[in-house]
């Protein structure tokens, strides 16, 4: 008598089981599909990113069904050729009701072979990559500063430290320190430790020319746009770290914490791996820590 008891029990959970399976088919099978914006076969990974492209260049747009969208006003379908100069648009798309779903700044860049042999582009001294050098550069004036590269930074935010009064300047970002940059910023605030909106960045891009000048590694990911030396600095928005830790003073524990708490996080992420970094305040700046997007994890200052 139990053992049939039991036995239609299981039946009923089965058959339950089976009912929800099919359920869930039905549903996913008719939810629409997810709005993915696709740049050259590569995913575009939140509502507001970037591109770096070269000139004549042919990129593909790929849209989600019933999209639409246009570069700086201009329709566009598929492909596009980018100019035969360097120069900087927008990309917005638009769903079926006309919303506005992404915002893509594009970034023709100024080939490297432009550079001349005095390593200048212009009069902008970029100086000599010792391997590696990148195909090109964003070309910024100075109404460019404002162009977001991602939803909380804007590529202002990365230029390198030097002649401040020359334009136009150039400077590179990396989508991978980007998206552990917006990661790291998105869990702070997630975890209610900060409302800050943008991470402060002490030093983004470095031309090989600056990057020597100051003694840094000499392959530093910075000379790629692909480092970071940032801090928090929201409550008060004061140039110096905040007191993240919530000790009453600002010191290396604050940068320790950013980056024990950004360690974890990137261990269980699945975000590039990369370079972390604690570093203590000086006679020039205050406490911060290293990000870099290395592809292979390095820890130091800890
Ligand atoms: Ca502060
Ligand atoms: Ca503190």
């Amino acid at each position: 008598m139990a053992s049939q008891h039991i036995n239609v029990m299981r039946k009923k959970k089965i058959s339950k089981a089976i009912t929800l399976i099919i359920a869930a088919v039905f549903v996913m099978g008719l939810a629409p599909e997810k709005a993915e914006l696709t740049i050259n076969n590569k995913l575009v990974p939140a509502s507001i990113w970037h591109k770096l492209v070269l000139p004549n260049e042919t990129i593909n747009i790929n849209l989600p069904e019933g999209y639409s969208a246009d570069i700086s006003g201009e329709y566009v379908s598929g492909e596009w050729q980018t100019p035969p100069s360097a120069g900087n648009y927008s990309l917005v798309v638009r769903n079926p009701d006309g919303e506005r779903t992404h915002t893509v700044s594009i970034f023709v860049m100024e080939p490297s072979t432009n550079i001349d042999e005095r390593g200048y582009l212009g009069d902008y001294r970029i100086g000599f990559y010792p391997k590696n050098t990148p195909k090109g550069f964003i070309k910024l004036e100075k109404q460019d500063l404002k162009m977001k590269v991602s939803p909380s930074f804007a590529v202002g935010q990365f230029l390198c430290k030097q002649q401040r009064s020359t334009w136009p300047k150039y400077v590179l970002v990396s989508e991978e320190n980007l998206t552990r940059l917006e990661r790291l910023l998105k869990s702070l605030r997630d975890d209610g430790l900060t409302d800050a909106d943008t991470l402060f960045v002490m030093s983004g891009f470095r031309t090989p020319f600056y990057n020597s000048a100051i003694g840094s590694a000499k392959f530093s990911r910075h000379m790629y746009g692909d480092a970071s030396d940032v801090y928090l600095d929201h409550s008060p928005r004061d140039g110096v770290m905040d007191d993240i830790n919530g000790d009453g003073v600002i010191n290396k524990a604050d940068a320790n914490f950013l980056y024990d708490y950004a360690k974890k996080l990137y261990r269980k992420d699945s975000v590039v791996k990369g370079g972390l970094g604690s570093y203590r305040a000086n006679a020039v700046h205050g406490p911060f820590v290293h990000i870099d997007a290395r592809g292979r994890p390095a820890r130091w200052g800890r």
